[in-house]
């Protein structure tokens, strides 16, 4: 037998930055394992992610609830098929609540920085109330759809109104008999146009690229018998609940593939659009100039009604600033405002930014991703060792369930962070040849999805890349059930030690 170098076991320290799907996927996979020595880092003052920060009228989930929603904790009662934002935000504190995850979650606390440092191979995270962390591993759980954008549109700081982003609603902002305008037309702008329609006094949609919209009964109710039956069949919920994954996979069949699946959900969108708007002028300007599924799908039972009204407007003239009493567009029409309402979307490839992240040899994160986001199968980046992202660059947004995602990515972090408990690592970090590799090989097959197939999108980073997962479920899965060590620079525990010349794990509280 080959003598192996004594190494030390110990369980490592663990901080995950966010308690979105993400983060709170990621404790319950470590708490599952055994690990206690882990912080969730929470910004916000509640959990849920994004279910916590956008809380605008109208929100609601457009994937059905029974698809939407963690494996490991199934919810019978969902009130409807596609159900609203506040009911899945007390999904997700009930979750935490349920598996006792809490005293695990430190809310409010926003992280500032993380640096590594190459001789003790530890983190120091450090927080805006002043706390610093020691850590083995960080694990960034923040989300892609976090920072809102901001327009840049000339005179916005002048609107003597109220200004709102849906991501960041003011909820004592009174709607009631208000002139109001919303600017986007993505999934949240078609969903916010559809709540404020009726208690405006006026709506004005402003419209830079029209797009498809799929009609769906959003507002059906998922029938008390069906919640009693699963909540009595736990086997059954399981059952149903492998089924909705498995039926999800024509999702990212009809976005990779040119076939008659993805040609009939595009015919539909068209019928959507037919059907539903008789007004030639109107169809005229809802009709975009891309096809459907190209962007993100919005999905929207009640948002062609809405511009139907007698008491709305679609305006697809370009704005051309904002005044101190409304909007201007380039053709010198003038709306008068009272709330100006931003529905204009996220700056998606942003991830953990704004924080400072410090690697290997001082590399900087933002230094690593000149070029845009970039990892290695969405969740490890060179120059970054013991970092690790849960949704990250190129997750499955918009194609593959969001929480089986995180699932199996938490399962592979944890690969790794068994090695370590046993003492058989103690860094490991991406080489930056896998990483490139795994990036020629998304670029290549996102060449050929419906998402390039001509439109502008939130999906595209500024280098021209889509951040996106271009591949199958069972792809995702295969990536991600091991640890590949030869795609990995491992350093062993004994070796760091001696070069550091002994370490003091303890957390640090300062000031
Ligand atoms: O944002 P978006 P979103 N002047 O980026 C327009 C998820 N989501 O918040 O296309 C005028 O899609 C911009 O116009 P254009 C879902 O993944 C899920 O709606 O750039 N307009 C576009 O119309 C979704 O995809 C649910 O020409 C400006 C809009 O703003 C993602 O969130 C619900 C402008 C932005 O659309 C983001 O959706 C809601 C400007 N200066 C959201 N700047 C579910 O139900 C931007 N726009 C699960």
């Amino acid at each position: 037998m080959t003598p192996t170098p004594r190494q030390e076991k110990r369980e490592p320290e663990i901080v995950i930055i966010g308690a979105g799907i993400a983060g709170i996927t990621m404790a319950y996979t470590l708490q599952g394992a055994g690990y206690s020595r882990f912080r969730v880092l929470e910004k916000g003052s509640d959990v849920g992610g994004v279910w916590y920060w956008n809380r605008y009228p109208g929100l609601t989930c457009d994937v059905p609830s029974q698809l939407y929603q963690f494996g490991f904790a199934p919810k019978a009662d969902w009130s409807s098929i596609w159900a609203p934002g506040p009911e899945i935000q007390r999904y997700h504190r009930d979750v935490v609540d349920k598996f006792g995850l809490d005293e695990h979650i430190q809310l409010n606390t926003t992280v500032v920085s993380a640096d590594f440092d190459d001789a003790s191979a530890l983190w120091t995270v450090v927080t805006d109330t002043g706390e610093t962390i020691l850590a083995d591993f960080v694990i960034c759980a923040t989300g892609v759809l976090h920072n809102p954008a901001y327009p840049n549109i000339p005179g916005l700081a002048e609107f003597k109104g109220k200004v709102v982003h849906t991501a960041r609603w003011d909820e004592s902002l009174d709607v009631d008999g208000a002139r109001i305008a919303v600017i986007g037309t993505g999934s949240t702008g078609v969903q916010v146009v559809s709540a404020l329609q009726q208690p405006a006094r006026s709506l004005t949609h402003f419209v830079r690229s029209p797009q498809w919209v799929l009609w769906a009964p959003m507002h059906l109710r998922q029938p008390k018998l069906v919640s009693r039956i699963l909540e009595r069949s736990p086997g059954l919920h399981a059952w149903i609940y492998a089924m909705s994954l498995k039926a999800s996979a024509v999702l990212p069949d009809v976005i990779l593939n040119d076939t008659w699946r993805r040609r009939a959900v595009q015919k539909y969108a068209r019928l959507c659009l037919r059907r539903q708007v008789q007004d030639r002028q109107l169809r005229e300007s809802l009709t975009p100039d891309y096809e459907p599924l190209c962007k993100r799908q919005v999905v929207s039972g009640t948002y062609y009604r809405a511009l139907r009204s007698a008491n709305t407007e679609l305006v697809t003239t370009d704005i051309a600033r904002v005044t101190e009493e409304g909007i201007q567009t380039v053709d010198g029409r003038e709306f008068p405002l009272d709330i100006i309402v931003l529905a204009t979307g996220f700056r998606a490839h942003d991830y953990m930014r704004p924080m400072r992240i410090t690697g290997r040899e001082g590399r900087q994160l933002d230094e690593i991703w000149a070029d845009g986001p970039r990892a290695y199968r969405m969740t490890a980046i060179p120059g970054l060792p013991n970092l690790f992202t849960v949704l990250g660059p190129n997750s499955p947004t918009g194609s593959i369930s969001l929480q089986y995602s995180a699932e199996v990515t938490s399962r592979y972090i944890l690969s790794w962070l068994d090695k370590f408990r046993v003492g058989e690592i103690s860094t490991t970090e991406v080489t930056e040849e896998a990483t490139e590799e795994f990036n020629r090989e998304v670029n290549s097959a996102a060449k050929t999805t419906v998402w390039n197939s001509g439109c502008n999108s939130w999906y595209f980073t500024d280098s021209g890349n889509i951040d996106l997962w271009p591949f199958t479920r069972s792809k995702l899965t295969e990536m991600l059930t091991q640890p590949n060590e030869s795609h990995f620079r491992v350093t062993r525990r004994q070796e760091e030690r001696e070069a550091a010349g002994g370490i003091n794990l303890a957390s640090q509280r300062k000031g």
